[in-house]
């Protein structure tokens, strides 16, 4: 296919951020990250903007303190038997609870288990990556 060229202007500050990230990474040139962070970005939006069928991680960190929050989110899981097929908790500290939990199905049923669980309160940070399954 065809390429073509475009020009984008930025702040040197942002510039000089992207141009470290792009060398930690080990990209040959910007072109290729930038090709590579939009292929990245629409994918996510696609698969979260339609109702394919896609999977996905929540990756939530809270505070198993609150009272029955971790009953809570284990309940939830199986509200919908066959959308969550896997789970990874992780006891950070004395407090705190990491927990990924990897789903499979269509994007709305899979947001909103995502939404009911990282709403939840005692959760203090979540992060829901959606890929279209093809
Ligand atoms: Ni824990």
């Amino acid at each position: 296919m065809k390429s073509s060229r475009f020009g984008v202007s930025m702040k040197e500050g942002l510039l000089t951020e992207l141009d470290s990230y792009i060398s930690q990474k080990g990209y040959a040139n910007r072109s290729e990250a930038i090709r590579d962070f939009i292929r990245d970005h629409l994918a996510h939006e696609k698969a979260a903007a339609t109702n394919q069928d896609v999977v996905g991680t929540l990756t939530m960190v809270f505070n198993h303190d609150k009272r029955n929050l971790a009953e809570k989110l284990t309940t939830h899981q199986h509200s919908e038997p066959g959308l969550v097929i896997s789970s990874t908790h992780i006891h950070l500290d004395k407090h705190d609870c990491l927990e990924v939990i990897i789903l499979k199905g269509k994007a709305k049923a899979v947001r909103t288990m995502a939404d009911t669980l990282s709403t939840a309160r005692g959760v203090l940070h979540s992060k829901l990556i959606l890929l279209p399954q093809k």
